[in-house]
């Protein structure tokens, strides 16, 4: 009888199961009726992670400004140095989650939108791309929108499999908030239901005023796995994050410094040098490049201050770990992985005890952004104490 009723139980378990499994993806695809007050897509054309990342936070805060759905792209990633040899389109949530961004404002992913909902509402034949009146200028046909032109473009679109049938120019419009009441004049939903854009609607750097929506991109559970994986077997708590961004490329980029014209912002330097251009302090080449001397400077200090008993280094190149190792006389240990996966240095970087990153990356911006929403300590090569973001109250 007790046995008959346990599988009177198991079988009414299961009945519950089986209709709210399918509830549960059911519910995820009402997210997927249509948003009557549109959509901006883009193509995050510009720089590898970092700038992708960047251009992610102020195009979010441009769509909840214009109140469209943002199309969440995939990252690009380039990889002309190993097998495919072409860019890869890695779907946002392999990465991070989609559902936190939504605590934030509607979005969708480039992968649902594609599947689910271009088949009827943005259908071939009635796909439209906007630019700036000055790129038509520069496109192929000067006709229109320069969509595909060259790479990362054409691929991009490809890989989705759109063709653009017409082009929108538009003049004296800017991503900003001041301009939104233009965009919606211009573009109202019901005659411009999908906004595709061949860049992020965003600057570079992400401005101050949306830092803090960093706390909506949170990892996935697949990367959250791996790193506390990597960080347990491989590091002692507590323990030191570095990022050394001293490659080739990076050494061209900081010679625009030596001219001595540039200023202190320059691509990521805000985060460290301070937003405001009347108040930044100099960017110096340490800070942009920093040396061997400088590298163990700095990290001496951090190993002291929190009595650290690892060091973690992520780097673009040369990792310079056994000249780390030296100075601690093998008493702290240096670990450095050079993963495969950028995105595995980033997720230990932002759960390090103290990080030390390069002020003029946007690699380094976006673990000295995640940290400072959950409170972590960072500093940068040539800074050891970076300018505060100035709060709200003390303005
Ligand atoms: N794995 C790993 N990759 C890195 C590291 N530093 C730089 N990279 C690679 O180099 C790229 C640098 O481009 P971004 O992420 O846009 O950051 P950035 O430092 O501002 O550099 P640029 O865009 O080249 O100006 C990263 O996306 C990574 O692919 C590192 O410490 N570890
Ligand atoms: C914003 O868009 C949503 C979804 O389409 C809609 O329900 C809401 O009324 C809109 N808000 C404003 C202020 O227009």
């Amino acid at each position: 009888m007790a046995a008959k009723l346990n599988q009177l139980k198991l079988f009414c378990l299961s009945l519950i199961l089986f209709t709210i499994l399918p509830l549960k993806t059911f519910t995820d695809e009402t997210d997927l009726s249509w948003d009557e007050n549109g959509y901006i897509i883009y193509c995050p054309c510009m720089g590898r992670f970092g700038n992708q990342a960047d251009h992610l936070l102020g195009s979010l805060a441009f769509a909840k400004m214009l109140n469209r759905t943002l199309v969440v792209p995939p990252w690009i990633v380039y990889r002309h140095h190993a097998p495919p040899y072409t860019n890869v389109h890695v779907p946002y949530s392999e990465y991070f989650q989609l559902e936190p961004l939504k605590q934030y404002h509607r979005v969708v992913s480039l992968e649902n939108f594609m599947d689910h909902m271009a088949p009827t509402h943005w259908p071939p034949g009635r796909r439209v791309a906007y630019c700036f009146e000055s790129a038509v200028q520069r496109s192929s046909d000067k006709k229109s929108c320069p969509m595909k032109d060259g790479n990362p473009f054409g691929p991009f679109w490809d890989h989705i499999g759109v063709e653009f049938d017409r082009s929108v120019p538009f003049v004296g419009l800017y991503f900003s908030s001041y301009y939104i009441p233009h965009w919606i004049k211009r573009f109202p939903p019901e005659e411009h239901p999908v906004l595709a854009l061949a860049g992020a609607p965003a600057q570079f750097p992400v401005i101050e005023e949306h830092l803090g929506l960093q706390r909506y991109v949170v990892w996935s559970e697949m990367m959250v796995e791996d790193g506390e994986k990597h960080i347990s077997t491989l590091l002692h708590r507590p323990y030191v994050g570095i990022h050394l961004r001293i490659g080739s490329d990076w050494q061209n980029a900081c010679k625009m410094l030596q001219s001595g014209d540039a200023g202190p912002h320059f691509m990521a330097s805000p985060q460290c040098v301070g937003y405001d251009r009347q108040t930044a302090v100099p960017l110096t080449m340490t800070m942009c490049l920093p040396d061997l001397k400088e590298i163990l400077r700095a990290v001496k200090l951090w190993v002291k201050n929190i009595k650290a008993r690892s060091v973690y280094i992520a780097t673009d190149s040369e990792s310079h770990s056994s000249d780390i190792e030296k100075v601690f006389k093998g008493k702290v240990k240096v670990v450095n992985v050079k993963p495969d996966v950028a995105q595995l240095d980033l997720y230990i970087l932002g759960q390090a005890d103290h990080f030390i990153g390069n002020c003029v990356s946007s690699f380094s911006a976006f673990v000295k952004r995640e940290r400072d929403i959950h409170g972590k300590s960072s500093s940068f090569f040539g800074m050891d104490y970076p300018v505060k973001k100035k709060r709200k109250d003390e303005l």
